[in-house]
């Protein structure tokens, strides 16, 4: 590849000067899930959030995330939400369906939206191993995701914007086909 190719990139930063940020949050396993959403209130304030600017909308388990992620989503109120929540293993195939939909209805809620959601959901086999994630050895997942929703935010921000059309395409405009009386539906 030769050094002159370098193409423009597109990129979020972490700046979150006016963008609204929502949470959900689960209050099963509020022990943990309350550590992640310090965690990324934490980021969120680094990158200048206010309070004004968050909002944070609790629901019962993990399993109730995705519809109200998608609701949040479907609100137009936020330019990312954050999704936290926390699945611990049992000794039945119970955590297997609540992790599997909640991974699932995440996504969806997502691509069904538009709405960038991070997803913050714990699915440990310990409580020990979910402690290290929400603060202690392994960091804060919540911090990790609160930098995640605000560069997802501006790049989604980004991405609106026509100038990040590829320049060989930036002459180019679209007209709408001509109706006729022939394209006109019949009734
Ligand atoms: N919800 C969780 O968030 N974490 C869990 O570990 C969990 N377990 O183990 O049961 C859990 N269950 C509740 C579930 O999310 C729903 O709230 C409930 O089934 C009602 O729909």
């Amino acid at each position: 590849m030769t050094e002159s190719f370098r193409p423009r990139e597109i990129r979020g930063t972490l700046d979150a000067a006016d963008l609204r940020i929502g949470l959900v949050v689960s209050r099963f396993n509020s022990f943990i899930t309350e550590r992640l959403l310090a965690g990324a209130l934490d980021a969120l304030a680094g990158g200048g959030a206010s309070a004004q600017q968050t909002e944070i909308v609790r629901v019962p388990g993990s399993f109730e995330i995705p519809l109200a992620a998608k609701k949040m989503g479907l609100a137009r109120r936020y330019d990312a939400i954050i999704a936290i929540g926390c699945v611990l293993r049992g000794e039945t195939a119970h955590f297997d369906y609540v992790a599997g939909e909640v991974a699932r209805g995440v996504q969806l809620a997502q691509m069904d939206t538009g709405v960038p959601v991070i997803f913050c959901v714990l699915t440990c086999d310990t409580l020990e191993q979910a402690i290290d994630r929400a603060g202690l050895k392994g960091g804060n997942k919540g911090w990790e995701a609160g930098l995640a929703a605000l560069e997802m935010a501006r790049l989604s921000r980004r991405l609106r914007e026509p100038a990040a059309a590829p320049p060989s395409c930036s002459g180019l405009q679209v007209q709408p086909a001509p109706v006729t009386p022939r394209s006109r539906k019949r009734r």
